[in-house]
């Protein structure tokens, strides 16, 4: 049921307060978390094409922040809501690595086929202050490697030359010829 003890303490003393015995089974399941961008896509993949039946494209990114341990990952979108760029200012402010990186995983289904993945990544570096206004989400704090312009401050087509995302539509378009 659980591995943390902690947890299977409180749970077997409310299950012993209404009358009955709690036993811990010495292995971990299988959760279903969603852990990667992969698992997000496919998992849209499906709802999608099960509603819509069409051919069906996802995108699913992230930005992955070495000092905090890939934060805000597969959670960026919550994380861009809740403390935007500013946060993750305030979260780095002491920290010298301040290497991350943007993943973009796009899912593409057509009817009756299989799903294929296309993932793309940005090296980079969290910058010190936000900078710029073009682009959207964490694009203010974002340096990519070799340059010294956030994403926000450099024209959009620049961007998708260098982009996560720009990286994932080429191969994308490869494979659709
Ligand atoms: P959908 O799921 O509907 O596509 P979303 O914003 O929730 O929209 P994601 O789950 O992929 O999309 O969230 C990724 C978040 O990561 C997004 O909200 C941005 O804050 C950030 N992000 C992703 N790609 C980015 C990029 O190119 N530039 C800046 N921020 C980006």
């Amino acid at each position: 049921m659980t591995t943390n003890r902690g947890k299977y303490n409180e749970i077997s003393r409310m299950i012993q307060q209404r009358g009955h015995e709690a036993e811990q089974l010495p292995t971990p399941y299988p959760e279903v978390q969603v852990e990667s961008l992969e698992i997000v896509v496919l998992q849209g993949l499906y709802w999608l094409m099960q509603h819509y039946e069409r051919p069906i494209l996802v995108d699913d990114s992230g930005l992955f922040v070495d000092s905090l341990n890939g934060f805000p990952g597969v959670y960026s979108a919550h994380a861009y809501k809740s403390f935007g760029c500013d946060g993750i200012l305030r979260l780095m402010e002491t920290e010298t690595n301040r290497k991350a990186r943007f993943e973009c995983v796009l899912g593409f289904m057509d009817i009756g086929k299989d799903p294929m993945l296309f993932k793309g990544v940005s090296e980079g570096s969290i910058s010190t202050e936000t900078r710029g206004e073009k682009g959207f989400g964490f694009d203010p704090i974002f340096v990519p490697e070799g340059f010294s312009e956030t994403f926000a401050e450099m024209p959009m087509d620049r961007k998708n030359e260098l982009s996560h995302r720009g990286r994932a539509f080429e191969k994308l378009f490869e494979f659709l010829g």
